[in-house]
């Protein structure tokens, strides 16, 4: 690899998940992000840098090339709309299910529904493919506090084991879809940078397949 690559990751399980990927790849971080205020981090590979964002901003940063790849929930995907990115790739991790919750199932003769979600576009995609006028709540976080406080009757928001539903006396009731993370391509860098993108492609799709033989 001759050519500077840019990497968008967030915090948290979308980086602790790509870590094993990316080893796999040869790439390791100088630094750790958890501890570590820095937002570029160097890796072992003098060309390969990686960008510590927002996981919600890492389509932004790849649809503008300010990073040549990225890591992004499915989940973040579907809202983006994915204009400028590739997809090539389902990592296979940070797995989850974009579920509809709350207290009891909705029946048809309730009057129009209140949803609260930072999923506003695939919810209301969701609700018209059912024939449903919502109305939609945009929130940012903590969405399962909606529904007990009676600012929703609903929530949508992706669901891993259950629990924090279950903690906050909601149940799940419908899955939208599932839920994985995908890598994410810059349309230009795939075009300028071919080789040296699809060599780490390549690599990253030989660490998924092991990982999944592995699993
Ligand atoms: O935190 P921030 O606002 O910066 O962004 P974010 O919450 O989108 O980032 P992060 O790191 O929490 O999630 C990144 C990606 O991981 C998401 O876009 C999903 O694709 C994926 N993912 C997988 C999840 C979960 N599992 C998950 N469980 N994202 C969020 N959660 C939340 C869930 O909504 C619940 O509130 O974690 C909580 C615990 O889940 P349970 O069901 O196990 O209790
Ligand atoms: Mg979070």
């Amino acid at each position: 690899m001759s050519e500077q690559l840019t990497i968008a990751l967030s915090k948290g399980r979308i980086f602790k998940e790509t870590l094993p990927l990316l080893a796999h790849a040869g790439i390791e971080p100088v630094d750790d992000p958890e501890t570590s205020r820095k937002l570029i981090l160097d890796t072992n590979q003098e060309e390969v840098k990686l960008v510590i964002i927002r996981a919600s901003d890492v389509p932004t940063y790849v649809q503008y090339g300010a990073a040549d790849l990225g890591v992004a929930g499915k989940d973040v995907l579907m809202e983006h709309g994915g204009v400028g990115l590739y997809e090539p790739l389902d990592l296979r991790i940070a797995c989850c299910r974009l579920m509809v919750a709350g207290h009891e199932p909705w029946s048809e003769q309730a009057q129009r529904l209140r949803i609260a979600t930072k999923y506003v576009n695939s919810t209301r995609r969701y609700f018209a493919g059912q024939g449903l006028q919502v109305e939609i709540i945009k929130l940012y976080g903590s969405m399962e506090l909606a529904p007990l406080v009676g600012l929703s009757d609903l929530i949508v928001d992706v669901v891993d084991t259950g629990n924090t539903l279950k903690a906050n006396g909601l149940k799940p009731l419908e899955k939208i879809t599932d839920i994985s993370a995908r890598l994410v391509v810059n349309k230009a860098s795939m075009k300028r940078k071919h080789a040296c993108v699809q060599s780490f492609i390549d690599r990253i799709a030989e660490a998924v397949r092991k990982q999944e033989a592995a699993a």
